[in-house]
Formats: C-alpha cells, sequence, structure tokens
C-alpha cells in the first residue's frame, strides 16, 4: 500500500522542482542560522542565493560524522533551542556520540516517513506492530513506534532484551509485523522453537512481515529468515544524524531496492576517496541533504554507507529512486547487536588502562544469530614482571565493564601475554571480522 500517494508518486519534474525550492530554503536557512555553515559558505565564496539548480548542489560543502563530534551538542541547532522537543543521539555513550535534535515538524515528519515505510511492507490500520528495536536514545525503537501510531496499526513497544517474554507475547497478542535487527529476528526465531511456538503455524504465530535494518544484511539472510518464519522480510534504512529509521525502504512490489523518500532527503553518490559526485548506477558513498528538517538540518552529509542509486522505474508506482542494499562502509564502523562501534573507541580505553600494551586485535563472530566481540590485548612486560599479576581477573572485569559502559555493547576480554598478536608490516589487523555479511 502507498502511505502517501501524491508525495510518493509526484511525477520527476515537479518532485525536482520541489526539491529545488527545498533546497534553496535550507541554504538560506542554514547560512542564516548555523555558524559551521556560514563559515563554510564564506570560505567557497559561496551566497545562498547561487544555488540556482540542483547541480549546484556540488558546490555546496559537505558535512561529516567529525564535525557534528566537533559542534557537539548544539552546534548545528538551526533554530532556537526551545523549539526541540526531542533528542536522540547515535550509540557510543563517550565523546564520540552525536546528538540530533528534533523540532515538532521533525517528529510528525518522521512517523509520517516511517509510516511509509510499514505501509510500503504491507503493514495497515488493523496490524498489531511489535517493535522490538531498543526504545531510548537509539532511534530504532521510538522511530518505528511513532510510524506504527501514525498509520493507525496497534503497537507493541516490547523494545529489546527477555527474548523469551517476548515470542510469547508475539503469539499472545498475534503481532503481525516485527520490527527489530535482521539478526534478532534470528534469535527471536530461535527462542520461539525453544518454547514451542511454531512460525509456521498462523494461528500460533500469524505473522506476516518483517521491518528490518539498522545492521547490514544479506539475500541470503533474507531467504533464511522467510524460510524459517514464513513472512516477507523487509529492509528499511535510516541513520540517526539524518533522521533515524525510515531514510528508504524497500516495497513489496520491486524488493530491488529501497526506495529513499526523495521529498525529505536528496541522495548523492561520491567517490569516498575524491568527494567527486559519480554518474547514476555507480557504487560509492552515499551523501544525504535533509530537505524538510528543521532542528538539525544538514548539508551533503557523508553517511559512509556504500551503496548505488537506481533511477529505473519501479512497478509499485512510487517516482523516488532506489538505493542499492548497503554493501558496505567507508570507515572502519562495526555494527554490534545494532550497536555502532568504532575501532578508536576501544582503543582510547584500552591505552588508558594501566598494566595493558597498545597492541590488540578485535574479533568479530556471529554465535547463535547474535553478535560477538572479543578484544584481545597483550599485558605489558612490567605488568607481567610485578606482584601484581594475581589482579590479572580484577583487570579483566574492569576491562569489561568499561567497555560495556562507553561501547553499549558486552566484550569478551582476553588478556594475553606479550608479543602474542601478530605483528603486520604495514597497517596493523586490528578488526577481524567473521561474519559473513
Ligand atoms: O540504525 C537507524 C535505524 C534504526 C535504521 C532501525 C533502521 C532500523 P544509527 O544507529 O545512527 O541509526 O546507525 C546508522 O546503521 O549509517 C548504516 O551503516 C547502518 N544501517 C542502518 N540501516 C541499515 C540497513 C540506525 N538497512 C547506521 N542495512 C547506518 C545496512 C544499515 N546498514
Amino acid at each position: 500500500m502507498i502511505f502517501d500517494i501524491r508525495n510518493e508518486t509526484m511525477p520527476r519534474d515537479e518532485l525536482e522542482a520541489l526539491q529545488l525550492r527545498r533546497l534553496q530554503d535550507l541554504c538560506h536557512r542554514l547560512y542564516a542560522c548555523v555558524p559551521f555553515y556560514t563559515r563554510k559558505f564564506d570560505e567557497r565564496g559561496l551566497k545562498p542565493e547561487q544555488v540556482r539548480g540542483l547541480g549546484d548542489l556540488r558546490l555546496l560543502p559537505f558535512t561529516e560524522k567529525d564535525d557534528m563530534r566537533e559542534h557537539f551538542p548544539f552546534g548545528f541547532l538551526a533554530v532556537p533551542q526551545d523549539n526541540l522537543i526531542r533528542i536522540h543521539a547515535s550509540s557510543g555513550t563517550t565523546g564520540r556520540i552525536t546528538v540530533a535534535g528534533y523540532t515538532r515538524r521533525d517528529v510528525d515528519n518522521w512517523a509520517a516517513l516511517m509510516a511509509r515505510s510499514l505501509a510500503a511492507a504491507g503493514a495497515g490500520r488493523g496490524d498489531v506492530i511489535h517493535v522490538a528495536y531498543g526504545y531510548g536514545l537509539f532511534t530504532g525503537g521510538l522511530g518505528a513506534h511513532y510510524g506504527a501510531e501514525c498509520l493507525g496499526a496497534m503497537v507493541v513497544p516490547a523494545s529489546g532484551g527477555a527474548t523469551r517474554r517476548q515470542v510469547q507475547l508475539m503469539s499472545a497478542l498475534k503481532a503481525t509485523t516485527l520490527c527489530c535487527t535482521p539478526s534478532y529476528a534470528l534469535h527471536l526465531y530461535d527462542a520461539a522453537r525453544e518454547e514451542g511456538l511454531d512460525f509456521h503455524d498462523k494461528n500460533v504465530m500469524p505473522l506476516k512481515t518483517g521491518v528490518f535494518g539498522a545492521e547490514p544484511w544479506t539475500e541470503e539472510m533474507r531467504r533464511d529468515i522467510e524460510a524459517k518464519m514464513r513472512i516477507n522480510a523487509m529492509n528499511v534504512y535510516g541513520l540517526s544524524e539524518i533522521m533515524g529509521p525510515g531514510v528508504s525502504m524497500e516495497c513489496l512490489e520491486g524488493r530491488r531496492g529501497l526506495h529513499i523518500y526523495e521529498d525529505h532527503f536528496l541522495p548523492e553518490i561520491i567517490d569516498p576517496d575524491s568527494g567527486e559526485v559519480l554518474p547514476a548506477g555507480q557504487t560509492g558513498e552515499l551523501v544525504l541533504t535533509t530537505l524538510t528538517k528543521e532542528g538539525f538540518p544538514l548539508l551533503r552529509y557523508r553517511t559512509r554507507d556504500i551503496t548505488s542509486l537506481d533511477p529505473s522505474p519501479c512497478p509499485c508506482g512510487r517516482t523516488h529512486r532506489r538505493m542499492d542494499r548497503i554493501l558496505g562502509r567507508s570507515d572502519d564502523m562495526l555494527i554490534i547487536r545494532g550497536v555502532n562501534v568504532y575501532p578508536a573507541q576501544i582503543e582510547a580505553i584500552l591505552v588508558e588502562t594501566k598494566g595493558l600494551s597498545p597492541h590488540y586485535q578485535i574479533q568479530v563472530d556471529r554465535v547463535d544469530n547474535l553478535d560477538q566481540i572479543e578484544v584481545r590485548v597483550e599485558l605489558a612486560e612490567d605488568f607481567l614482571n610485578s606482584d601484581k599479576v594475581r589482579h590479572l581477573e580484577a583487570l579483566t572485569r574492569d576491562l569489561t565493564r568499561r567497555l560495556r559502559e562507553f561501547l553499549g555493547v558486552t566484550a569478551l576480554v582476553r588478556l594475553v601475554s606479550p608479543r602474542t598478536i601478530g605483528r603486520s608490516e604495514g597497517k596493523a589487523q586490528r578488526v577481524i571480522d567473521r561474519r559473513k555479511i
């Protein structure tokens, strides 16, 4: 079903005219209200009036995640702060966090875009939408929640955790749509089997659709989930800096690529090394400009997500271009159980810890459909020679606790003897990711 027929099927020429008007308005707002952008425009000798066509987008400056970190927390605010009604943040609780603030209209727009996404997956009034994305600073839970309400469906705000109870709830309340990460969906499936709840028996588990995202997954994983749960497993994409889930979404008819809601977001694909805009169809880094956001609007935000754009018409009738599923990242960010983790965050904690050396390796595996992260780190020579060695257990415990506190994920910590982690002549191989995604 198409939730917003007028905007989702707008003829391309009309859509592009709307995008241009919104881009021009955005440039004026940013130039007047956000000193970061005033400076960037001035450095280029650019005035907002010089943006006369969508092609002029490439004259405008990029925005990087580091820019947002440097201007933490409110440097990108474009409205008086008392216009904000909500804050979300990207995962991680250290200084590397980035926040985004939403005005009333931002929250309403987001709800409508998530409602579009759920409708594209086949959900509507009368559906029971079980939301097992985490509620909190992470955008998954509340994003899906407001979208489900906007659609007029009934929402079950389960959030993450207590997996067995979740599957019982799904059966008791007759959930028809599940929103969570694809790996958690598989974990729910395993838990249901243990509870004797059969997804193939639609009287017990009437689930028909999954709206999965927040981490990379493959076509093989989709087939696996669909066969196990007998559902349509649909891909939803988004990021907290831009809005949250609902930036783009697959439709049932096409199922190849995710429609980017182009009346709200302007996509480009660039070469991540040179920053050059790539021609249609080529694979590169996705860059997004927010056309309607009021609180924290962003110009040419470098997502670091690798994909391509497909301008060909879709059988569903939506005119918004589609992006391929995310093929990778142009930086070293890992997504562990839906939480974004940078190796540099781990390194920062290790170097702060007395008794450790700077030689470490991060191993990521998927066990029983759940991500597991192990941090192996060498003890310092002088620690081994000291009488503190009997405190090894305490050191392991302390490090585990601090990694959990600062990263938001539980890592298995393994302290190893000096010089046991392989050295490399070039770049150290810090991360071994054994998940097949
Ligand atoms: O993950 C928002 C979200 C919540 C999306 C629920 C979908 C569903 P962040 O925590 O800021 O926001 O992480 C954003 O997650 O840049 C991608 O690298 C990755 N990501 C999100 N959706 C997908 C997806 C949320 N469908 C980062 N496929 C993004 C692959 C995804 N990667």
